[in-house]
């Protein structure tokens, strides 16, 4: 078989005329990578630590305040989610996401290709303007208080498509090649809500797919 990477990000790769890859691609596996777990019933919500909500922990991930940082919920009211479940990005900034411990299992390689691709939800008829405001990203460092991006959107996000009109789900996509890296350099995925007191324009992210490869050479 020539190509490991999935359909879609070959799609990604060519839509975004990012750097081609060599047959060497491949997935980085992503721990509850659409938080499906835990299950839940609907309506309900999960604290990274399960203190707040009375269920969990959620596998994979953890927050500088887990009781607070974020939740998972599945939600009727979330028309893009994949599965039940989505993450909520609570509070107003100081409260962060992240993949647990820092780390997603595997060293981060030198002269590699990595795309992110991460969906941004509705929550319908609460959303402000079509926008949502947030940082996040894939990192590097012992903490989210030092981390060094390796790559991440910071801003605000329109969840419109092509044409303008309101979406449900908007992919984002975030592209980046490494240079010579340290060996044992750990990375991970991880956000915030970035100086966001408005709840209508707070975060919901599901499906979170990590892909690698070599770039071909010029
Ligand atoms: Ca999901």
């Amino acid at each position: 078989m020539k190509f490991f990477l999935p359909l879609q990000a070959l799609f990604l790769m060519t839509a975004l005329s990012a750097a081609p890859l060599s047959s060497r691609a491949g997935v980085v596996e992503i721990p509850n990578s659409g938080f499906e777990e835990p299950g839940i019933s609907d309506e309900r919500n999960v604290s990274f630590d399960g203190v707040n909500g009375g269920m969990g922990p959620v596998a994979g991930w953890s927050s500088n305040e887990p009781s607070s940082g974020g939740v998972i919920r599945v939600d009727r009211h979330y028309p893009g989610r994949t599965g039940n479940n989505v993450l909520y990005l609570h509070g107003t900034g100081d409260q962060s996401f992240h993949t647990e411990n820092f780390d997603l299992g595997e060293e981060l390689k030198s002269n590699t290709t990595y795309v992110l691709c991460f969906d941004v939800l509705r929550w319908a008829g609460v959303t402000l303007n079509d926008t949502v405001i947030f940082r996040a990203g894939l990192f590097t460092g012992p903490d989210y208080e030092s981390r060094q991006p390796l790559k991440q959107f910071e801003g605000a996000l329109q969840l419109i498509d092509k044409t303008g009109v309101p979406a449900d789900k908007v992919t984002v996509t975030l592209v980046v090649t490494t240079g010579t890296v340290a060996p044992g350099t750990r990375f991970w995925i991880g956000g915030d809500a970035f100086s966001n007191s408005a709840d209508a324009h707070r975060a919901h992210f599901d499906e979170f797919r990590l892909y690698t490869g070599t770039p071909l050479q010029e």
